[in-house]
């Protein structure tokens, strides 16, 4: 084989877990991530008592915005009394998401089920006075969606977890040890809480910065949720004992090298509801940023802030409609598939079908006249607008009979197949994609 020819396979080879202290067998840690691997698409839910006033989730008592009593009275106002699992789980299915998941406790330590540990969860400390997280797991799985607990290891509120505000501490761990294990039992009675009540297909840990890996006993919590539930995915934000990367808020430019990744993103600036946050993603950003993250072999975790009531905002519903109603049409080319070609073979995210003989270009913008594919050794068989069915000719320009070089694929797109967003166009090869990674040339 030609060294600068590489197929779709070895591509895939290239790419190393590096979650360093991963010690799973690599063929059962593949089975146990393969439904996150083709989910794609997942809803985040930040509901909580920050709702009621519309502030920051947590940051802003610790940030000193507000007191911490402030921002405690909150907890009168919470009500959920206009809340409808169902719809939300309607509402998540019709978005096209796989996955959704819920924060459980945030950093302000608020549970939102009736925990047996400790006073401060929803049913017990506000007007809503009820446990919030069983009917949703039952509404979500319902519609066949998997069901994940975000859930703060940190707990700024706990007089025995030594962070309160910023700059400030209650307490030295290695002088009083007794005091933080009294801590770590809270949060592991909470956590089997939610394992055993809920049983969550993944685990979102967030605020795990605090301490290290060791302060949290980082591997006794993940063999505890293991000895739960096997299958359990969990995220990076366990000091690294986790099996997925996940980066906030910030977009990677170049393809991320580590397996499984997750962007997670708001839907305008804030995580939580915030009435004076009028700055929404459109459906053509956020789909534009979809299409990215799983062209880097990526999937989008996107965030959605309820009302204290229950209720989500139309600008959230409408973004989600509109995300769902693309990805409906776009469906074979998103569920299921790989990341796509490396850079430079194409300039727009593509994605791949798993035995890389079919290319997925995602094209953004109104297209006029011709997209171009470069270093793809293959024949093409055929080329659809996906959604559509529209077959597209194409063109190979400047092939060189005796070079390994392949030439250049010309496609025109025509202006009456186009997506009101994306367009998408499926590229079916002979076999699976060689590409050409070279400098021109023979060499
Ligand atoms: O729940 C949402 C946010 O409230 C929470 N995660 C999402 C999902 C979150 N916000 N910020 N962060 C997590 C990370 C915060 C990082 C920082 Fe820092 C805190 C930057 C500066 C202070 C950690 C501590 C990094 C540097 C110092």
């Amino acid at each position: 084989m030609n060294k600068l020819i590489v197929t779709g396979a070895i591509l895939l080879q290239l790419v190393q877990p590096v979650l360093a202290q991963q010690k799973t067998d690599p063929q059962e840690i593949n089975e146990k991530m393969q439904w996150f691997a083709d989910a794609k698409l997942g809803i985040f839910i930040h509901w909580g008592i920050y709702a009621v006033n519309g502030i920051d989730e947590s940051w802003s008592f610790h940030n000193r915005k507000i007191s911490h009593a402030d921002y405690m009275k909150q907890l009168k106002g919470f009500t959920a009394k206009n809340y409808d699992p169902q719809a939300w789980a309607d509402l998540i299915k019709e978005s096209g998401a796989r996955y959704a998941v819920i924060t459980t406790k945030h950093h302000d330590g608020v549970a939102l089920w009736d925990t047996k540990f400790g006073k401060l969860d929803v049913a017990k400390a506000t007007p809503a006075k009820r446990d919030l997280l069983t009917p949703f797991f039952a509404a979500i799985r319902k519609n066949g969606i998997k069901a994940g607990a975000y859930y703060s290891l940190l707990d700024w509120t706990n007089n025995n977890y030594p962070g309160f505000l910023k700059d400030s501490s209650r307490y030295d761990i290695k002088k009083d040890p007794a005091r933080w294990q009294n801590f770590l039992d809270f949060n592991n009675g909470q956590m089997t809480e939610i394992a055993t009540r809920f049983n969550p297909d993944l685990w979102w840990f967030d605020g795990d910065w605090e301490r290290s890996a060791d302060e949290w006993k980082a591997t006794d919590v993940r063999k505890m949720l293991l000895s739960h539930n096997p299958k359990t995915i969990i995220n990076g934000r366990l000091t690294g004992y986790g099996d997925y990367d996940t980066p906030e808020q910030n977009f990677p430019v170049v393809r991320p090298n580590f397996h499984w990744w997750e962007l997670c993103m708001t839907i305008n600036n804030n995580w939580g509801y915030q009435p004076q946050d009028t700055n929404w993603k459109t459906p053509y950003e956020v789909i534009t940023i979809f299409a990215d993250a799983i062209s880097n072999g990526g999937n989008m975790l996107l965030d959605i802030g309820p009302k204290e009531d229950g209720t989500i905002p139309p600008q959230q519903v409408n973004v989600l409609k509109e995300l769902g109603k693309w990805n409906k049409k776009h469906e074979a080319a998103i569920f299921s598939t790989i990341g796509g070609l490396p850079q430079g073979h194409f300039y727009g995210p593509t994605t791949m079908s798993k035995d890389s003989s079919a290319i997925y270009l995602f094209l953004a913008g109104k297209v006029s006249g011709q997209v171009m594919i470069k270093g793809l050794d293959n024949k093409i068989q055929s080329i659809k607008v996906v959604g559509n069915g529209t077959s597209l000719t194409h063109k190979i320009v400047g092939k060189i009979s005796w070079s390994p070089v392949p030439g250049l694929v010309y496609i025109p797109v025509p202006e009456n197949v186009q997506d009101e967003y994306m367009t998408v166009l499926e590229v079916k090869l002979d076999k699976a994609a060689k590409l050409y990674r070279g400098k021109g040339g023979l060499n």
